[in-house]
C-alpha cells in the first residue's frame, strides 16, 4: 500500500497541472492552496558543468521537473545555465543542486 503522502504529491502535481494550462476546476480546495502560490516562487540559476549535448539538458529538465514545488524550468547545455522557478519551500536551492549532481553533473559555487 502506497504511503498517503505520496498519493497527495500525485494529487498536488495534477492540480498544479491544470493551474498551468488554465484549464479545469480544482479538485479541492486544500489541494488548491497547497499549490496555487506563485508569489511565493523564486528562480534559481544553477551554472552546471558536464553537460555536452541536448539529452544531458534534457535529462537533467526531467529530473528537475520531477522535484515538488519547481514550476518552470530551463536548461541550455551549450552555456551550462539551467535556471528554475521553484516554490523554495518545499524545494531549496541545495535540493536543486543535489538533484544535479546525482545525475553526475557539477555545480558551481553562487
Ligand atoms: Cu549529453
Amino acid at each position: 500500500m502506497r504511503p498517503k503522502l505520496d498519493n497527495h504529491r500525485v494529487l498536488k502535481r495534477l492540480v498544479c497541472t491544470r493551474l498551468t494550462f488554465g484549464t479545469a476546476a480544482l479538485a479541492t480546495l486544500s489541494l488548491t492552496q497547497a499549490c496555487a502560490a506563485p508569489a511565493a516562487d523564486v528562480t534559481s540559476e544553477l551554472q552546471v558543468g558536464g553537460m555536452v549535448c541536448e539529452s544531458c539538458s534534457q535529462a537533467l529538465t526531467a529530473a528537475l521537473q520531477q522535484l515538488d514545488g519547481v514550476h518552470e524550468v530551463r536548461v541550455d547545455h551549450v552555456s551550462g545555465l539551467a535556471v528554475i522557478r521553484h516554490d523554495p519551500a518545499r524545494t531549496s536551492r541545495a535540493e536543486l543542486v543535489a538533484a544535479v549532481t546525482r545525475l553526475g553533473y557539477t555545480v558551481a559555487a553562487p
